[in-house]
This record gives structure tokens, sequence and C-alpha cells, in this order.
């Protein structure tokens, strides 16, 4: 399957199917030295297509065909084409069953598409496009069809037989074989088929439905986890709860499963009744998991458990639809996450990834729409922009309808769609139809790539007490699209008086009560509001709790920044007047002598914030965050890692000498309340003693260091074991922390999970993680090659969040990230290609680290045999 000119493939050049699939038959025979998948495939002409005598086209990949059979007779030469990638049978009836059987080798399948092993079971991956690695099959999500699935192979080896739907069957064969049958009476597309064999363990649940169904719940992971599937069970019950009571959505199936495997290309998968995790997205237990871990876990088996109605009820015409599913289903689960937790943190957690990550994608040589136009590799585009982008746009409808309009949106797009392959046109047009507003240029969001600009100036008349708010929007031009037409934007807005009130938004000529927050909708290059019956000059909050995934530019004093962080009703707002003002701290010493001073009103600005009683400690462990590195390299026109680096460096010393004696105190008043708990309070006191300490240890402090170690030694959770190793880890107490480091590596080494946590621990840290420790952490038996968990954990780690060391002046971490790159391209090239986002932001840095960016990618680019996934990446990179 290497090529090396891969085509593209164009979202105009849509063409309904020739052919539909009624019912599949499957039949698995599951051998050690590989599989043979009998398919029979009832299939009729598309009344809908116009091509009449069109052959019969199936994908395949990686397959070895052993017979076809057309309504029962075998096909002979000439009669059928295997061109490897496809069969094609040139001349079929109306109406017929097709029988193909083919040979595959799932213990040798390291793309881990398809059917392959995981630890000794086997497992299915079909999304995008793995169903043709398993036969051959119109495989487009526009096919939907009803599954009939029989498993079979050892029964002592693989006791546990899994698929979609509802076990219909079960008996035992020959030789201590057994077969179960499963049957999936709703259709669905090709990449929800899954199938699971194993020797697995059950843990086995309940949940009474709104309508009194009872749904058997039932997670499969291997008997050394049997402990670490509470958390998840519980999080799958208030999900399924979650969606009956904010969408209405019932579950439809008996069953509903989940399973975990350690060899995952991503985090889970959402197959029709049989969810399929990466066991660091499921698994987990108050000893080996961080509180981040158990938030992600809960997303993500909401996210999965979401998709049974946003994907597989309702799912994609095309791949060019993705964010149908994933953009509505992401913010659905982040209302879910936000209505466990805490709204506003979701909320600062949500902008912060779109800011760092995605802004950098809007703005990279991959920069695609929410709804690409073109794609290579599909593999590829299940991004930042078609997940998080795609939710904000999603949630932006949301605000412009409101709760009651949007749950009609939301019911009317169900009921209409439900069986149906639809695209995100459909979806907004039901928005569109059940609220009544029109949503035609709000669809720009979907079309045009690259992030807003919205410029705002003011000025105050105080003579007539008007203010005046002049807001501009430009869209900057991105790979293939330029002048783009102005967008939709909601734009929340505040004003706020000099003694902290919010001050009423009167636009002119209005009458009645003006209101104390408004959204301002923005359809024009530029608007100009006026605000009537303002006595004093207002500070104004913009974009409050990010109505819309822009970036805002304002001329902020610092004075207006300090007032912010601490008046601003809202908590978002607060929490970004505080990240802009240490962003400009940090950028005012970028590049400065050494004898710069960092602005002493920043530690004042952060005192206050330790010593507020009053303040969310959910968001005050949040303010506390200096911005990252990476989103302070995005915020720059050419970066100078090593000097944005230093700066950021001296900033949080400088914090830390000014505050040792509050943090001190957080740390105290943060230790030792009781039980663990996963309240969004206990989780802010850890956070806040994490913090604490981990600033503490950054500048050296003796009696932080002994907090630590005590910490380390006697946590009984991993929030707290990991955040006193990674301060350790991060300080200059070099013994402490190669002895920290072997203790931990000692107590945990059987646990896969958890070595993973103690490989990023170093690959992120510019004092553990440089080139050379590396590359021995590449060497330790515990690393595996095979295991995406192990290469993201430290090759990943290494790239994007130990940035000083990745962009070394000499150009080594970029040799190093190329050479990785090539060697897994071999083996798993949808990981290879995902390894090659840092470099492609080449054009971002410096010259001296940009020329050696580009050369790591011209290296990628002159291997021999690029896969198409990487092929991609880096030719665009490089364009
Ligand atoms: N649909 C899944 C994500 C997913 C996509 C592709 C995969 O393999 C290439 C695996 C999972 C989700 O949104 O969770
Ligand atoms: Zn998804």
């Amino acid at each position: 399957m290497r090529t090396n000119q891969p085509q593209t493939i164009y979202l105009s050049e849509y063409k309904v199917p020739a052919y539909l699939v009624d019912q599949v038959d499957l039949r698995f025979e599951l051998f050690e030295d590989g599989a043979r998948v009998h398919s029979t495939l009832t299939v009729r002409r598309n009344p809908d297509s116009g091509e009449s005598a069109a052959p019969l086209f199936l994908h395949g990949d990686s397959l070895q065909l052993e017979s076809v059979a057309l309504n029962g007779s075998p096909l002979r030469t000439g009669e059928f084409e295997d061109r490897g990638d496809a069969l094609v049978v040139p001349s079929v009836p109306e109406k017929f069953e097709l029988q193909v059987v083919t040979w595959i080798e799932p213990q040798n399948n390291t793309r881990l598409e398809g059917l392959y092993k995981s630890s000794g079971m086997f497992c299915t991956q079909c999304e995008a496009e793995g169903f043709r690695c398993i036969t051959f099959y119109p495989d487009r999500p526009d096919v939907m069809a009803r599954f009939r699935t029989r498993i079979e192979a050892d029964k002592s080896a693989y006791p546990v037989l899994l698929s979609n739907g509802n076990p219909v069957d079960n008996g035992e064969l020959e030789n201590g074989r057994h077969f179960v049958t499963w049957e999936d009476p709703f259709p669905k597309p090709a990449y929800l088929f899954a199938l699971v064999a194993g020797d697995l363990v059950e843990k086995k649940d309940t949940f009474t439905t709104c309508s009194g169904r009872n749904i058997d719940l039932r997670m499969y992971v291997e008997p050394r986890n049997a402990k670490k599937c509470d958390f998840a069970m519980d999080a799958l019950k208030r999900s399924m709860r979650w969606d009956e009571d904010v969408y209405g959505r019932e579950y439809d199936l008996d069953i509903f499963m989940i399973v975990a495997v350690d060899d995952f290309n991503m985090g889970a998968m959402e197959n029709k009744g049989l969810n399929i995790f990466n066991s660091s997205c499921v698994l987990a237990s108050q000893e080996t998991a961080t509180d981040a871990a158990f938030q992600r876990i809960e997303a993500i088996v909401a996210h999965e458990y979401f998709h049974n109605w946003s994907g597989n009820r309702v799912t994609c015409r095309d791949w060019f639809q993705l964010s149908l599913k994933e953009g509505f289903t992401v913010f659905r689960d982040s209302q879910f996450s936000a209505d466990m937790g805490s709204p506003t943190v979701k909320r600062i957690e949500d902008a912060t990834l779109l800011r760092t990550a995605q802004f950098a994608e809007d703005a990279g040589p991959m920069a695609h729409p929410v709804r690409p136009a073109s794609y290579m590799e599909i593999s590829n585009f299940y991004t930042l922009t078609i997940y998080e982008k795609g939710a904000e746009v999603v949630r932006m409808i949301h605000n412009l309808l409101g709760d009651e309009m949007f749950r009609k949106g939301s019911d009317l797009y169900f009921q209409r769609h439900d069986g149906q392959a639809v695209t995100t046109d459909d979806f907004v047009r039901a928005m569109e139809d059940a609220s009544g507003r029109d949503l035609g240029q709000f669809r720009l969001w979907y079309e045009q790539a690259g992030t807003p600009v919205v410029s705002v100036s003011d000025e105050y008349d105080e003579s007539s007490g008007i203010y005046r708010l002049t807001v501009r929007q430009s869209i900057p031009d991105t790979p293939g699209q330029t002048g783009k037409k102005p967008q939709h934007i909601p734009f929340a807005l505040g004003l706020l008086g000099a003694d902290g009130q919010p001050l009423p938004l009167k636009l002119s000529g209005e009458s009645g009560e003006a209101p104390l927050e408004r959204v301002l909708e923005l359809s024009q290059a530029e608007h100009c509001f006026e605000f009537e019956g303002l006595s004093e000059r207002p500070v104004p909050s913009l974009l409050r709790d990010f109505s819309a995934p822009v970036r805002v530019h304002y001329p902020w004093t610092r004075e207006q920044l300090l007032f912010l962080m601490s008046h601003d009703p809202d908590g978002f707002n607060r929490w970004d007047a505080g990240q802009r003002l240490a962003v400009d701290v940090i950028q005012s010493l970028v590049g400065a002598p050494e004898s710069a001073g960092v602005e002493p009103r920043l530690v004042d600005a952060y005192r206050s914030l330790l010593q507020d009683s009053e303040l969310d400690q959910a968001l005050m462990a949040k303010m506390l965050q200096l911005p990252s590195e990476a989103y302070l390299i995005e915020l720059a026109e050419q970066a100078d890692v090593a000097a944005i680096h230093q700066a950021r460096e001296k900033v949080l010393g400088y914090l830390a000498e000014g505050l040792r004696d509050e943090l001190m105190a957080c740390y105290r008043r943060n230790v030792g309340q009781g039980d663990y708990q996963l309240t969004p309070e206990a989780i802010a006191r850890r956070s806040l003693r994490n913090t604490a300490l981990g600033w503490l240890l950054h500048i050296g402090d003796q009696e932080a260091l002994a907090l630590a170690k005590e910490q380390f030694r006697g946590a009984d959770n991993m929030t707290d074991r990991l955040g006193a190793l990674r301060a350790l880890v991060n300080s200059d107490f070099a013994e402490d922390r190669t002895q920290a480091l072997e203790a931990f590596y000692k107590r945990f080494s059987d646990d896969p999970q958890v070595v993973e946590l103690w490989f990023s621990v170093q690959a992120s840290s510019d004092r553990a993680g440089q080139l050379p420790q590396i590359r021995q952490l590449l060497d330790h038996p515990a690393f595996d090659w095979k295991n995406p968990n192990k290469v993201r954990s430290v090759v990943g780690a290494f790239a994007a969040q130990n940035l000083a060391a990745f962009h070394n002046p000499d150009g080594s971490g970029y040799e190093f990230l190329a050479e990785q790159v090539c060697r897994l391209d071999d083996s798993n090239p949808q990981i290879a290609a995902r390894l090659v986002a840092p470099l492609t932001r080449w054009r971002k840095f410096a010259p001296g680290y940009s020329k050696q960016m580009k050369s790591a990618l011209e290296r990628i680019r002159d291997k021999a045999e690029l896969s198409r996934d990487v092929y991609e990446v880096v030719h665009k990179s490089l364009a």
C-alpha cells in the first residue's frame, strides 16, 4: 500500500454509491497464523444513482483473496478483477449476493487498522477506512447495512467473543473451538463494525432507561485490570442518564459493551454497542490515575457513548462531514463535563487547548476548514479543527439559539435523519428549521479555514457619556483559501466601572432597561457600537466565556488587566486577564538583557490571588498556571524558543521567590484534607498544593524539598505522587530526582499505564529529558515501538512538551524526530504522521530554528516508500 503520488480526494466529486448493501453476513475463523473471513453481501443497485450498468467496486487493503462467488456460483478469472486495493466485478445483476473469502494476518498487523492483535487478544479498528483491511467492501459511510457476525476461535485462548449488537447464538466446535454469533439490528456503515476475541474478565452492571428498559452494561478487560473499571462504569451510567435528561436520547440495544486494549492508535472508538478504548482512556484507580486522567476518562467514556446518537444513529455521508459527528459530540461531552464539575474550569481548559493547539493548526500548512474540501489521507483529518473548532461552531449555534431552540433543533435533527448518513449542512438546516433563525452566513464557519482576528478599539466621550467600540474582523489566508468573507461571530461582552461594578450596556437609540452583559452579533468586516449613558470610561471585558473561537486584539494596559483579573464577574475573563498580563510580562523579557526586571505588579497580583479566600479554588488553581511555552510560541511572530523559555523561567523564578511564604502557606493549607475524593474542590486543592510545590522546588527551596519527598512517599493517590515526582524531576535536586524516578519505576513497573506516565514525566522535562536521556528511554526494556502509547509518552512528549530540548539550536531534536518518524512510517503510518506535527510549523520559528526544521522535513520527504499519511503532511508542510 505504498505510493509515491497519493491522490487527492475532493468533496466536489462526491457521488452517491452505485450499489447499496442491505445485509452483511460475516464468519471469522480466527487462528494463530491468520484469520479467514467469509463475507456474504446482499447487494442491490442504488435507485438514486444514475449509473445503471456500473461495475461493482469494493475497497480492499492488504487482503489475500481466496474466492469470489455471485449468487452461489464461483466467479472465474476475467469475471472479476483483484486490483489489490479493490475488487471489481464488471457485470452484476440489479440484485445479488456476493460471497467473498479473504485471508488476513492480524498477528502481523502493526498499523492497528482493521483486525489486529493486542496483548494476545484480537480486536478491530475500522474508522475511518479499516474495514477494507478485513474484507472487500464498499467502505464508505453512506453505505449502511445490517451486520450478522459469527466468530470462531479456540475456546481456551479466546473464551470471550464479541461483536456489535446482541448475541443470538453460540456453541461448541471441533478441536476445542467455539463460536458466538452477534446480530446488530441497526443498519450501520462499516467503520462502526467491531470484533473482539480474548481471554478477558467481564465486569457487569445494569442501567434502566427512561422508558424502563434494562440495559446490560459490560466491561471487558485483561484480568490484571479488573480493579480499574469502576470509575468508567460509573461515568458510563452518568452519561446515559445525562443524554436522556439533556438531549432526550435513550439507548437502543439491550447490551452496551466497553473493551480496553493496550495497543490503539487513538483514544477510543464508538463502534455500535461495542466501544473499544485505549487502556489509558478507560482504566483508572486512585493509586494509578491522576485527576486529569479521571477527568479525561469521564469525558471520553461520555464522548463515545454520546456517539451512539450523534454518529451512529445519524452518521456522516462522507468523510468531509467528519465534524458532523465529532464537533457535535465533543460539544456534547464538554457540556457533560461542565455539568459534572466546574463549568468555568472546563471552559478554560477547552479554550486553552483551542488557543494553544488549534489556532496553531489553523495558522499552519495543514490548516483546513471544519468541513474540508479535499484530503489525501483521511486519517490525517482527525484534527483539533474537526473536533475542537467543530465543537466551538456547535457551541456558537447553541448560544445563538438558546437552550430551548437548540434542543428543538437537535430533536428535529435526530428525528429527521435517524438511520441516515448526512452532512453538516443538514445539521445546520435542522437548527434553522426548528428555530426560524437564518444561519446562512454562519455556514462560513464550516467552509473557511483560519482563525478570525477581531480587533477592537474604543473611545469615550466624557461630555456625551458615549462609549464607542469599533470592532473589525479579518480572517487570514490559509493554504488554498484567500480573500475570505466576514463571518457571523457572537461576541459577548460587559463593561466595568472603576469600582468594579458592571455597567449597563445601552446601545444608542435603545429604550428599556439595559442588560449588564450582551452578545453582539458581528457580521460585517467592521461595526461601530455606541453605548450611552456612561458617566465614566469603562473597562471592557471582551469575548466573555470565549464566546467564539477567535483571537481578540485590544490595547489593554497592564492596569486594566490587573483590574479585570480581580474584578471581572466573568470567571473565564478573569482568568484570561491574568493570562494576558503574564504573556505581556514574559514577552517583554524575551530577548531582553539579563538585567531587565520583572513587572513587580505581577507578583502583587499573584499574591492577592493566593490570599483571596473568596475565590473559587478551582479557578484559583487555573489562574496560578503561567501561560505555557507552547502558547507563547503560538503568539510569537518568529519564535525564538530559547529566549521564550528563559523569559518564562525567569518570571516563574521571580514569582516563586517573591511569593515563597504565600506558596508555602498555600501548600500547607491544602494538604491532608481527609479521604481521596474526586470533587471539583478536592481536585482544586490537589492542583493548588502541587503547583505550589512545583514553584518552590523550582527555586531550590529546602523545606519544600522535604515536603515533596514526604508527599512522594506517603501519597495515597497518583495525583499527589506524580505531582511530587514532577516537581522533583523539574528541580535542580539531581540526586533526589534520580532516586524518586527509580523508586517510582520499581513500584509501578508492572503497570503499563503508570510506566507511560513515568516515561512522559522524563521526556517532557528539560532537566531529565535531554536528547541522550531520551535515547536511553527508547532503549529501556519497558519501551515498545509497537505500542502507540509508549511512542507518544517518549517521542511525542519530547517533541510537543519539552520545547527547549526539542528545539535545541543545534538541530539535534529535529534530526531525532525525523529519524523516529521514518522508522515508524513502515510499521504504523498513522502514528508516524501525527508525530510530524511539531515540525510542520517551521515557518513560525526564528531563522536559526526554521532552516533546520525544514531540513528535517526534507529528510523525511526523501525516505523511500513514504506512506500516504506521512506523504501528505510532509509535502503540504514544504509546499
Ligand atoms: N471516532 C473516534 C476517534 C477515532 C478515529 C480514528 C480511529 O482510528 C484511526 C480511532 C478512533 C472518536 O471520536 O472517539
Ligand atoms: Zn468522536
